[in-house]
């Protein structure tokens, strides 16, 4: 909690303009040629908000409620919904698309702290095949 704080005050010292918005677009051929979210791994701050733009159809974008932060809230958008999600808990967090988690359709979202890594790898183990591969990946560039 008071690392989560200190983070918090800390973006808002270095970085006094609004919270930015960022885009993960929802793809058929992402860069391996699978279903993807591009970008699939992005550093945010906390209020950053991220808006899932369904560039083709049948995707959706949701958080893993085993693979959040403790304290934040899991996210749901329906198929073909664009959604805005508002990051305020700092950590990672791993989202998916429901008709492709099995093809590997993972993201990773860190909001500017990345100490549950841990639990996340742990749990990554046990996603299907394609997607824990694509998670794994992930979570290796996340610090
Ligand atoms: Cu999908």
């Amino acid at each position: 909690m008071l690392i989560a704080t200190t983070i918090a005050v800390m973006a808002v010292g270095a970085a006094p303009a609004a919270a930015k918005q960022w885009q993960v677009r929802m793809v058929n051929a992402g860069p391996t040629g699978m279903s993807a979210f591009v970008p699939a791994f992005l550093v945010v701050a906390p209020g950053d908000t991220v808006k899932y733009v369904a560039v083709d159809k049948g995707h959706n974008a949701e958080a893993m409620p085993t693979m959040i932060p403790a304290g934040a809230t899991a996210f749901k958008g329906k198929t073909d919904e664009e959604i805005e999600v508002t990051f305020t808990t700092p950590g990672l967090y791993g989202i998916k698309c429901k008709p492709h988690v099995s093809m590997g359709m993972v993201g990773l979202i860190e909001v500017k702290d990345a100490s549950n890594k841990a639990e996340l790898t742990a749990i990554a183990e046990k996603l299907p095949p394609l997607a824990k591969k694509t998670m794994t990946g992930l979570l290796a560039q996340a610090k």
